[in-house]
């Protein structure tokens, strides 16, 4: 049932029995996803419907705090990613044409959602691609001095501004350009994933406005760019060319990812939904 694409990293599920999904189906599934956090299932013929029974596969639905555009009236479950717009000229979706940065979903909140499923209703002819960074090879190609380095140490990550540096609903700007005393929460930066065991890097997102708990920014603005660099270096790095129908369910868990922009002029809708995770616990 699974083809591997990328060992440990991505694998394409066929013939997936969606119309039949008992617990044994769910029990297969639940495997393939921990041994490849990047899941893809190419052309299948489901829905919204279909997509929500999926993801509640996995966990319990995610209820998604910063949709501004994607909202959905009939499916509450179902994030709209798209560059449509509304009749009357508002969007119909959230996150546009433009690039989105390297990031792990919802980074700065206690418990982090684990599955992400998206599926592709209308794709531009170029662009718009995804990319997944594998956290376990990151972490696990480390020097043996960098990962002693890392035992102990938090990222305290600001939950004031957001990806692209506007502020969040509901927060005010702090008169303090001190990152570290601002609102948000401190994950470790090793983690020990709950279903695999394995140890994988954890950074969130937002770089430019990241500091590292008890450490002073000098130093910690070398390690984090060390590790930025190394956790998206090419090696650690797989992406998808979408395709009309593909549906790819990942692990927010172990794995950063980013997309790329495309041309305005053209179309690109998808619907997204999530499942809860947890808090990320410290590998050490
Ligand atoms: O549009 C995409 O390909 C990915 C957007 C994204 O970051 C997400 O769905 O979490
Ligand atoms: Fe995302």
């Amino acid at each position: 049932m699974v083809k591997e694409l990328v060992p440990e990293f991505v694998g394409e599920i066929t013939d997936f029995p969606i119309h039949a999904m008992d617990q044994q189906v769910i029990g297969d599934l639940r495997e393939a996803w921990t041994r490849y956090p990047v899941l893809r299932f190419r052309g299948v013929p489901i829905g919204d419907v279909e997509q929500i029974a999926m993801t509640k596969a996995l966990g319990r639905i995610f209820q998604t705090t910063n949709v501004q555009h994607g909202k959905r009236e009939d499916f509450s479950e179902i994030f709209v990613i798209a560059n449509k717009k509304n009749p009357d000229g508002t969007p119909a979706g959230d996150l546009g044409d433009g690039e989105v940065q390297w990031h792990t979903d919802h980074w700065w909140i206690q418990e982090p959602p684990s599955a992400a499923l998206l599926r592709a209703l209308e794709v531009p002819p170029t662009g718009g691609n995804t990319y997944w960074a594998n956290m376990y090879t990151a972490y696990a190609a480390l020097s043996e001095t960098m990962k002693a380095r890392l035992r102990g140490l938090y990222i305290h990550h600001q939950d004031v501004l957001d990806i692209s540096g506007s502020p969040r609903r509901s927060k005010e700007l702090p008169f303090s350009k001190d990152f570290a005393s601002w609102s948000g929460v401190d994950h470790p930066i090793v983690t020990r994933h709950p279903a695999s065991r394995k140890l994988c890097l954890y950074l969130g997102a937002s770089r430019e406005r990241q500091t590292i708990v008890g450490m002073k920014q000098d130093e910690a603005n070398e390690l984090l760019d060390r590790l930025w660099q190394q956790a998206t270096s090419p090696d650690h790095v797989w992406h998808q060319e979408w395709r009309v129908g593909d549906l790819m369910i990942w692990d927010n868990r172990c794995l950063l990812h980013r997309r790329d922009q495309f041309d305005p002029h053209s179309v690109r809708l998808m619907h997204r939904t999530t499942a809860e995770g947890g808090r990320p616990v410290a590998a050490f």
